[in-house]
């Protein structure tokens, strides 16, 4: 039986349990019932696999009918998105940023090297307010969940209007360079998975708040096969990652007839963060619409 959808006429937002049930597995991740045991368990689970191994996976979280129509929805938006095509830094270089790498000696071009990085973003004000992926982002339980799981105080949905909900479609020969997050905990939700490729790697608390660790950041660029983990996100897979001490990247995307789509959910500790805007202004400078339209453009 096709899932229902939830209607235009819904708040986003303001979903009952037993629609919120038609997306989110809830029977497997009981997140509206937190103070009952499943719900603590989950929770110790989920901070134990962050603080051992930097990331705590729920593989099924969104249910199969549901990822795929947020596949689709994601498709339909694919003309707007705009394409990040140039090489990035792998270190923020941003004062904003909670961690600024120090330099030391002799890693400064460890430090300035960048790496290639393709895709399309779909930004926050691009996608409808009343769609299904918006309506799981802004479910204040889902939030709960994620503020106790990172055991902070408060956590809140980012209000940027770029960069609060997005999305990534990557294509055939796409992938993200290596790279440190600006935050804690980034959240993702698997959307899609590309047939071949697009595999995410990444090296667990590589360095911490007080050791740069740019001998072990060297290795790890070298031989990324020996150094780093390597895992497959399968389509409704929901993620906790700390992206803020563990280098990461996507591996190129092979041979696919579909593109990888991934969705990422922005939370702050302050209710009102917004996005750097020479980082907004970058993303917008972009041109829009899938890799084949640039290229044609170019
Ligand atoms: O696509 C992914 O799985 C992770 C993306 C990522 O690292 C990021 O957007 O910062
Ligand atoms: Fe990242």
């Amino acid at each position: 039986m096709p899932v229902s959808l939830i209607s235009s006429n819904q708040e986003s937002g303001r979903l009952s349990r037993s629609q919120v049930n038609q997306l989110i597995d809830l029977n497997r991740y009981p997140i509206d019932q937190l103070e009952g045991g499943a719900g603590r368990d989950l929770i110790k689970i989920c901070q134990n696999n962050l603080a051992t191994q930097a990331i705590a996976l729920l593989p099924g979280f969104i249910r199969p009918n549901a990822i795929s129509k947020m596949a689709e929805d994601a498709q339909d938006l694919i003309d707007q998105a705009h394409r990040y095509d140039q090489p990035r830094a792998a270190f923020y270089e941003h004062p904003n940023h909670h961690h600024r790498a120090r330099d030391e000696d002799g890693w400064s071009t460890l430090r300035s090297k960048r790496h290639p990085n393709r895709y399309c973003q779909i930004l926050n004000f691009q996608i409808p307010n009343n769609s299904n992926l918006r309506a799981i982002y802004l479910w204040p339980e889902l939030t709960e969940f994620v503020r106790r799981v990172l055991d902070v105080d408060n956590l809140y949905p980012s209000l940027c209007p770029h960069l609060a909900l997005t999305m990534k479609v990557a294509f055939a020969g796409d992938l993200d360079g290596w790279h440190y997050d600006p935050n804690d905990g980034v959240i993702t939700l698997m959307l899609q998975s590309s047939e071949s490729g697009g595999e995410f790697e990444y090296a667990p608390y590589i360095r911490n708040e007080r050791e740069e660790n740019y001998a072990g950041v060297k290795r790890l660029f070298d031989s990324p096969d020996t150094e780093a983990q390597c895992i497959n996100l399968e389509a409704g897979t929901f993620t906790l990652f700390n992206g803020r001490f563990s280098m990461h990247r996507v591996r190129p995307i092979g041979p696919t007839k579909q593109p990888r789509i991934v969705a990422i959910f922005s939370y702050d500790e302050r209710p009102d963060m917004v996005f750097s805007q020479d980082y907004i202004d970058l993303l917008r400078s972009f041109p829009q619409g899938p890799p084949d339209r640039n290229s044609l453009v170019k």
